[in-house]
């Protein structure tokens, strides 16, 4: 069937701005189409688009015969514009309906679909995200988004209102940062490169002059996890701030947390509704356990952690129960934190770094780091890395002496996962990367 052509017609309304007040007026609507229903005397279907919805109802006996034919050669999630008169009626779902003169058909969607979109039909998450242009037009996709989208924004806000500078660092690198958390590595002309796992050096380089910095922007992970919780590109909100410490942004972190949940809360309530999320905003200040205390409970609760090991996902969910919220691990063995940590003054096997927690998902880390040359070189051995492979990183200790600085990286994909209550990560990610999913 031959398609038409958008031509000069453009939308007057969204779906939700036709209301019975527009009675006997004509507009033009666009949209998809959710299945076309024959009642006998009447043809209708429901046009849905981003505001909502609306039914489109076309009396046998008063519509022209060409119209009626378009709407029998429709098909579910074809694009379609339709121009009609508004009429109030009891009967549609929202007391107003558009009866047709006129429709263009802008794209015939093949049947049958791979799954629907509107969700009567449940598919599992794997034959949706194979699907995923479909899957994001589900009302439970377009929440999540819209949530992703008002957590950044308030993120951003927030950030700026502290006077950082929002920065982009590259991606193409030449270095770990991240010890224990594999490279991507990539072709780059005649030398090998990797994709960033964090803007790490950059933007602690960047404390040097800028002072204040935060980056959102996507991490590379060749992590082989097939987890939850894990993808293997993932976005991460950084921020780096000079002449403070840790206690200072965990304080940065905290106050941010706060405003995004609340501020998601409020002008997120009918995408969380949708989302059947009751949102909990944490109350300041954010409980900190210290990673032996955190130890010690959970030996009292029967999971034993030897001490110098990171958490393991059930030891972290048990602690997620008897914590609960958002609440911070400090004190942290500093064998089990990357090279550029600062240990503690008074005791050097501990750093000064911390976990941000929601139950027992890892929102966030971050600490102080080390500004000094020499303690940074001797801990890049201690870790089994070459000082010879950082060296345009060490210059800028050099040149620029770095004051001291912390900061903190919070994944983007994970808030987003607290914010709806989404059990797994790929929901919150329109096209996720993980060990066996590369595309769409
Ligand atoms: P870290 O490696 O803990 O710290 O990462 C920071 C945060 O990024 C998110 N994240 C991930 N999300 C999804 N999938 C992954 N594979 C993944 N890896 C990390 C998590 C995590 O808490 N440079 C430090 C940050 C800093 O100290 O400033 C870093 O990258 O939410």
């Amino acid at each position: 069937m031959k398609l038409d052509e958008l031509g000069n017609w453009r939308r007057t309304h969204l779906s939700n701005e036709v209301t019975p007040k527009l009675a006997s007026k004509e507009v033009i609507v666009m949209g998809k189409v959710g299945g076309v229903r024959d009642l006998g005397g009447i043809k209708f279907f429901v046009l849905s688009d981003i505001s909502g919805s609306i039914q489109i109802t076309a009396p046998k006996a008063k519509t022209d015969k060409k119209v009626l034919a378009k709407i029998d050669s429709l098909t579910q999630e074809s694009a379609v514009a339709v121009k009609g008169k508004v009429v109030a009626a009891k009967q549609a779902p929202r007391g107003v309906e558009v009866v047709p003169s006129e429709i263009r058909i802008l794209n015939l969607a093949i049947t049958p679909l791979p799954l629907d979109p509107r969700g009567r039909v449940k598919a599992n998450l794997d034959t949706r995200l194979d699907a995923r242009a479909l899957d994001l037009c589900r009302p439970e996709s377009l929440a999540i988004f819209k949530i992703r989208h008002q957590a950044l924004q308030s993120v951003r806000d927030h950030l700026l209102s502290k006077g950082l500078i929002e920065v982009n660092t590259p991606k193409i690198v030449a270095t770990a940062t991240e010890s224990g958390a594999a490279l991507f590595p990539i072709s780059y002309f005649e030398r090998e490169a990797f994709l960033s796992q964090s803007p790490q050096l950059y933007k602690e380089v960047l404390t040097g002059c800028f002072e204040r910095v935060f980056e959102v922007g996507p991490i590379f992970r060749a992590e082989e996890h097939d987890t939850p919780r894990h993808l293997n590109e993932a976005i991460s909100i950084d921020i780096e701030v000079a002449y403070v410490t840790a206690e200072d942004v965990t304080k940065i972190l905290e106050d941010l947390i706060v405003k995004v949940f609340s501020q998601v809360k409020r002008t997120c309530a009918k995408e969380l509704k949708v989302l059947e999320h009751k949102l909990e905003v944490p109350r300041k200040p954010f409980p900190r356990v210290t990673y032996d205390e955190a130890l010690k409970r959970l030996e009292q609760a029967g999971v034993k952690v030897p001490w110098g090991e990171d958490l393991p996902t059930p030891a972290g969910r048990k602690l997620g129960e008897l914590v609960g919220g958002a609440y911070f691990v400090i004190d942290w063995p500093m064998a089990i934190k990357p090279f550029y940590t600062m240990p503690k003054r008074d005791d050097t096997k501990l750093a000064q770094a911390f976990d941000l927690m929601y139950g027992g998902i890892e929102l966030a880390s971050g600490g102080t780091r080390v500004h000094q040359e020499t303690l940074l070189v001797k801990q890049l051995k201690q870790k089994g890395l070459n000082p010879q492979s950082f060296e345009s990183h060490l210059q800028s200790f050099k040149y620029g002496a770095l004051p001291p600085h912390a900061g903190w990286g919070l994944g983007l994909d994970r808030l987003t996962m607290v914010l709806t209550g989404a059990e797994n990560i790929r929901e919150c990610v329109l096209f996720p990367r993980d060990r066996k999913r590369l595309t769409p």
